[in-house]
């Protein structure tokens, strides 16, 4: 078909009407869709504008939430999900039925390894041909089963009276136990159906999971016979606000705390107990040896790509809230299954203030800071510099979102230090260009303070489109835009894999100063540190978004790299 029509016509003139001049107590389905988010606290959705979820944005038109038009349904996920995992609340895309939906798909894997609360609102076709495989326009008759594999949960609305409940349901779901993206469908001819009243509104009763009392004596007893105690931080602790309840818990028992990357936050990278994210390093895997005691929180004990710390030491007690997550990958001593912060909560109020072993502790210590200088050697000069200028120059609770690229993974997922928790954003799940749409929502949770981007040349061109969303909603977003004429660290790998030689690296680079800047977007090129921390200060004195384009080659070399 041609034209974008929804084929039959399920629209009556009455339908378009706006508010005001209907008749009282009388919402369209999208409405109810629109009153429920505002119920529900909702501040942005991200998404684009399609015949199946027209009434929806009709609707939104007139409410009190902003929408911000993505340029790729990716894009609106990523960026509903850098929004929930910058403020903690839900986020929220809209897409439409069919292609838009297909686009979101790889937002939401994005957003359920991260366990991050998304939630897609999405049309269908009209109810009566519901999972008919006529070839509508946008027909999709498997779009359930397609969001069903990459969310925790998918519902069909059925009937419009049911739209206020179905939503508050989802965004309740998506919010409880582990968090991760929901999605909702909603056929287009129940969007423009007429309500004559206020469908039920719920606002969301989330379950937290309270440690059962024999879990938590159990860990208690660990923690009290333990003289070398090692603290685990995983994602979990921050997704559970759990952040504060650690600090103090570490406090307690004495004990140094090392964090996963999605953990990073968890404890300030500068606290006397934070050994930082150093699992691989050696001295950190020597540590994790000499620990009696293994307290890991919200973590699934990922197996590392170098297959190290894959042995945590002979006691180990595992808290989250995911039952499956425990015993996943190492069998615990005791095993907690309940929020991050309420069994935190719990055990510091039960445990007594202990005093570990000072060896370990000041071992310990010593091995983050050896590492920790090791790293920082094998970035080189130019690179530490503009890693220190990007640290002195934010305040510490400006949200630090990286993209897959080399200086994300030598020191921007790393040696940055993060000092607050939900300020470490970054692809979990390893995939290039969700960085910019990501930090386009972390932009929109953050109003008080600027949102910098770590991002490649290569990887931006995934979601080049955004930059114009970030123009247009005038963000606070700083792009530090590394440029090395391709993906660079694909070339790295090929170059000792296969005897120097490299292949599908290379690629055509555009003037990214002058796209930007025909984006509508100040842009600035550098090639010394001297004139990044000039820049970087200028965009900081800005409102709206900046790209710092920085030509790599110029840089010193990172030795370690
Ligand atoms: C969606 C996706 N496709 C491919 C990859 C493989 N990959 C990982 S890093 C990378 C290169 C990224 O290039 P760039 O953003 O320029 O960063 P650089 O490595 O050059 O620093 C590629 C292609 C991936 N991780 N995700
Ligand atoms: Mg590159």
């Amino acid at each position: 078909m041609a034209s974008d029509s929804p084929g039959p016509p399920v629209v009556n003139e009455s339908s378009t009407r706006v508010r005001g001049s209907q008749p009282d107590g009388e919402i369209s389905g999208g409405e109810a869709v629109v009153k429920s988010l505002e119920l529900l606290g909702v501040e942005y959705v991200f998404g684009i504008v399609s015949v199946h979820n027209l009434p929806i944005f009709e609707a939104l038109d007139r409410s009190s939430i902003t929408v911000i038009q993505s340029r790729h349904e990716q894009g609106a996920v990523h960026a509903a999900d850098g929004y929930a995992r910058a403020s903690g609340r839900i986020g929220v895309a809209i897409a439409s039925t069919g292609p838009g939906t297909a686009n979101a798909v790889p937002g939401l894997y994005e957003a359920l390894f991260s366990s991050s609360p998304v939630l897609l609102i999405t049309g269908q076709v009209e109810t009566r041909f519901l999972g008919k495989g006529k070839g509508l326009l946008h027909e999709a008759e498997q779009q359930a089963p397609m969001l069903r594999a990459v969310t925790r949960r998918v519902d069909t609305v059925r009937f419009a009276g049911e739209i206020g409940e179905v939503t508050a349901k989802a965004v309740t779901f998506a919010l409880s136990g582990r968090r991760g993206p929901v999605a909702v469908e909603i056929p287009i001819d129940l969007q423009y159906q007429k309500l004559q009243e206020d469908p039920p509104l719920l606002a969301p009763k989330l379950l937290n999971v309270a440690p059962q009392s024999e879990q938590l004596d159990a860990a208690a007893s660990e923690l009290a016979a333990s003289r070398r105690p090692l603290i685990w931080a995983g994602g979990g602790v921050i997704s559970a606000d759990a952040s504060a309840a650690l600090v103090i818990l570490a406090e307690r028992i004495g004990a140094p705390v090392i964090t996963t990357v999605e953990g990073r936050g968890a404890i300030p990278e500068n606290h006397p107990l934070a050994l930082g994210c150093q699992i691989d390093e050696p001295e950190i895997q020597h540590i994790l040896d000499e620990a009696d005691l293994l307290l890991a929180v919200g973590t699934r004990f990922p197996p590392s790509p170098f297959d190290r710390w894959s042995t945590p030491p002979g006691r180990l007690v595992h808290i989250d809230i995911d039952p499956r997550m425990i015993g996943l990958n190492h069998p615990p001593t005791v095993g907690v299954v309940a929020d991050a912060r309420l069994a935190l909560e719990s055990l510091a109020r039960v445990v007594d203030e202990s005093a570990p072993d000072p060896d370990f502790v000041s071992e310990a210590k010593a091995a983050a800071s050896n590492a920790r200088q090791r790293a920082l050697e094998g970035i080189g000069a130019d690179h530490r510099s503009i890693m220190d200028t990007i640290r002195r120059s934010l305040p510490r609770h400006a949200p630090i979102v990286r993209d897959c690229t080399i200086p994300a993974y030598a020191w921007g997922d790393k040696l940055l230090p993060i000092l607050e928790p939900r300020t470490s954003i970054r692809p979990n799940a390893a995939g290039i260009g969700p960085g910019l749409p990501l930090a386009i929502g972390a932009a929109c949770a953050t109003k008080t303070t600027h949102t910098v981007l770590i991002q490649g040349d290569g990887g931006i061109m995934l979601s080049i489109g955004e930059l114009a969303t970030a123009v247009e909603n005038d963000l606070p977003l700083i792009v530090c835009l590394f440029v090395d004429n391709g993906y660079g660290v694909l070339r790295m790998i090929e170059e000792f894999r296969f005897g120097g030689r490299t292949f599908a690296v290379d690629l055509h680079t555009p003037d990214f100063e002058q796209l930007g800047r025909s984006m509508g977007m100040r842009a600035t090129r550098v090639e010394h540190p001297d004139a990044f921390e000039t820049a970087l200060h200028s965009a900081l004195e800005f409102d709206g978004p900046t790209l710092i384009v920085i030509d790599q080659s110029r840089l010193a070399a990172m030795p370690g790299w």
